[in-house]
């Protein structure tokens, strides 16, 4: 059995789906905080689980004696600024209980999400490479860089095939984002198709790394069947699809609605992070040691977007 923890996030709405469609679905058991949407409870068993909580956490994982977990839990660069503390004693302490748990009950393998939020403003910022200068100045990419070296640390020093990638940001119409910078570029397709208007957080100009969920999802699911001797990056693998702005992606919905107008909101907090960000990434070594490659660009992404978010969708709450 697979577990997903924070299956509710951006992410775990999707995974758990795919993964169930895989591995049948009571074999992947979701788990969050908070009851799931419908959709996903009627799918597979639903568990509680708060990572922060380890008897509730050995609890779950005694029950089921899972082959892997996938730990989403976190909170994101957005609200993790606005609540520091919590943002790291979530991110860095619940993955440390997790690994511990892995190690104790021998569970064959862990995944754990990165991101390009681990660069920082000294980091290069074309293309940026597997390896240089970080210097994150969000308590989410310090806690994400922290958190690679400590998958690192377990991989060595204990043997855990624990496995990352640091994700751009990451664009999906069944799932909302859940409180990062890069939030605008999904709120941007369901305010183009509900309002024909949408009022950016980010700068015309802010270019960041982003990946249609489809593509995430591949990324996560390639890399955790890869052989273990290909992944040879166990803090966490560069992975990238695209890079654009708000006026591109703009130019590229008024293909599609093209009376839809952008305004762009200044003096956001979010643009101060985005800012410290690479405007692209060098996932070369994602590429050469197990074979990654992207399928959707931002044409294809936009086109995706708008027609499953025109039929009327329930989008998950
Ligand atoms: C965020 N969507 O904005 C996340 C992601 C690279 C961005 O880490 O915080």
């Amino acid at each position: 059995t697979i577990i997903v923890i924070g299956s509710n996030g951006q992410i775990g709405t999707e995974l758990v789906a795919d993964l169930r469609s895989v591995y049948g679905g009571s074999n992947v058991i979701a788990s969050d905080i908070r009851e799931p949407d419908y959709e996903t409870k009627n799918a597979g068993p639903f568990e509680f689980v708060n990572v922060l909580n380890k008897e509730n956490l050995a609890g779950v994982i005694n029950k089921y004696k899972p082959t892997q977990i996938y730990l989403l839990a976190a909170l994101l660069s957005a609200t993790g600024e606005q609540n520091p503390k919590l943002a790291w004693d979530l991110n860095m302490n619940g993955l440390i209980n997790v690994l511990d748990f892995a190690v104790e009950q021998k569970i064959s393998k862990i995944y754990w999400p990165s991101s390009i939020a681990v660069f920082g403003p000294n980091s290069p910022k074309e293309q940026t490479p597997q390896y240089c200068a970080m210097d994150p100045n969000t308590v989410y990419g310090i806690s994400k860089l922290a958190g690679e070296r400590w998958c690192e640390y377990y991989f060595l020093k204990h043997g855990l095939d624990v496995r990352s990638l640091r994700y751009p940001g990451l664009i999906s119409w069944k799932s909302q984002p859940g409180g990062g910078t890069t939030d605008y570029a999904v709120h941007i397709f369901h305010e183009a198709l509900k309002n024909g208007s949408y009022e950016s957080f980010l700068s015309a100009n802010t270019e960041l790394p982003m990946m249609y969920m489809n593509d995430a999802i591949k990324a996560t699911i390639g890399l955790m069947d890869a052989e273990a001797e290909k992944v040879k990056i166990r803090s966490s693998y560069n992975v990238s699809a695209v890079s654009f702005t708000p006026t591109e992606l703009t130019t590229e919905i008024k293909k599609y609605i093209p009376d839809f107008t952008i305004s762009y909101k200044d003096n956001d907090p979010r643009q101060a992070i985005a800012d410290s960000w690479p405007k692209s990434i060098d996932d070369s070594r994602a590429r050469q040691d197990w074979g990654w490659k992207h399928d959707f660009n931002m044409k294809k992404m936009t086109e995706d977007m708008i027609l499953n978010l025109k039929t009327p969708t329930e989008l998950s709450k």
